[in-house]
């Protein structure tokens, strides 16, 4: 039975991670398509052209490590393991969904690979990783808790106190920026006085790296040297990934606010070219393979959209499950 965990193998190679980059392209594509057939409520935030980052990171982190991330999360979840089952279940709200369809877009979970839930609110999940790696330090264990998050996280508090404190207790702790330029509808420019992020980490006498977010080899390499470091108990790492989401902000946004030809001149250095390139011209991988990757993968997104569509969203009964008040 293919689960989250048994999935995760799947990127030991670079022809697997290319695969899963694939994947994650295929299903973010489709959730337009639910979107507009009106199978899924609330709001999504694709991460296409950002896949590199996300395969990058969960190559390199074990399964009892601990990943937080935003609402732009469905590539994470995809990469640390979860099905296209489990995530688009999710997104529209069924009960196979990763959190039994009653959290959506924006909070998925596994915990069996790590996953933690999914956060809608800004620079959230950022004290969260803090605080599980502060956990595995007084455990002693060698578990490392990592956080992906926007370039517009960057200029919240929870940001600017949870990399303090990581620094002076020196946690295992690993914050890694996509910095794709906008936050919501403004352009980066606009909000935030520097043009590398990383230089952030300067403030609190951080180890940092920028790293080229297309380009999955360089983030694998960025994303070891910093677990390894925070492994040996060297404690954190800002990492800043420069990248580019394709899509608008959110489900309704045609990102109007662009600069002409913006767009145009990332998809030049798309993750998943710079990936299948780097394999054709090695002679692992050829054309042929490549376009049956896709059709084979194309098959397997449109089977997993019949089974969520089969599947039942929770019984009403199970409303007042996972909540809880003070009485
Ligand atoms: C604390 C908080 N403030 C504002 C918002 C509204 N909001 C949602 S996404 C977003 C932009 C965040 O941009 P960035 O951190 O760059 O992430 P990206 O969406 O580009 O991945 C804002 C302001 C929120 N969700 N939480
Ligand atoms: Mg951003």
């Amino acid at each position: 039975m293919v689960t989250s965990l048994s999935r995760r193998g799947q990127l030991n190679t670079e022809v697997g991670r290319l695969e899963r980059m694939l994947e994650i392209r295929a299903v973010e594509e489709s959730i337009q398509t639910l979107y507009n057939d009106g199978h899924v409520r609330g709001s999504t935030h694709l991460a296409n052209g950002q896949e590199a980052v996300s395969v990058g990171i969960a190559s390199v982190l074990r399964p009892t490590d601990v990943v937080t991330c935003t609402y732009r999360g469905h590539a994470a979840a995809l990469a640390l393991g979860v099905t296209p089952e489990g995530v688009l279940g999710e997104i529209c709200g069924r009960v196979i969904g990763c959190s039994g369809g009653i959290g959506g877009s924006m909070h998925l979970m596994d915990a069996s690979v790590g996953l933690m839930p999914t956060f809608a609110i800004v620079g959230a999940g950022l004290p969260v990783a803090a605080g599980v790696a502060l956990a595995a330090k007084l455990k002693n264990n060698d578990s490392v808790a990592l956080t992906i998050f926007g370039d517009g996280s960057t200029n919240i508090g929870a940001f600017h106190e949870t990399l303090n404190m990581a620094s002076i207790f020196k946690l295992p702790v690993i914050f890694v920026i996509e910095n794709n330029l906008y936050g919501e509808y403004t352009r980066i420019n606009l909000s935030t006085p520097i043009v590398d992020l990383a230089d952030r980490a300067d403030s609190y006498a951080m180890r940092k790296e920028i790293v080229d977010g297309q380009d999955v080899d360089a983030v694998i390499s960025a994303i070891e040297s910093a677990v390894d470091f925070a492994r040996a108990g060297n404690g954190p790492s800002l990492i800043e990934a420069k990248t580019y989401r394709y899509s608008g902000h959110s489900r309704s946004d045609p990102a109007t606010y662009r600069t002409p030809g913006e767009l145009d001149e990332w998809k030049k250095r798309d993750p998943l070219d710079i990936a299948a390139n780097k394999l054709i011209s090695k002679g692992a991988l050829s054309e042929a393979d490549l376009e049956k990757m896709k059709s084979d993968i194309a098959d397997r997104v449109t089977e997993a959209i019949k089974t969520v569509l089969a599947s039942d969203g929770p019984e009403l009964s199970t409303l007042m499950q996972h909540v809880s008040a003070k009485g």
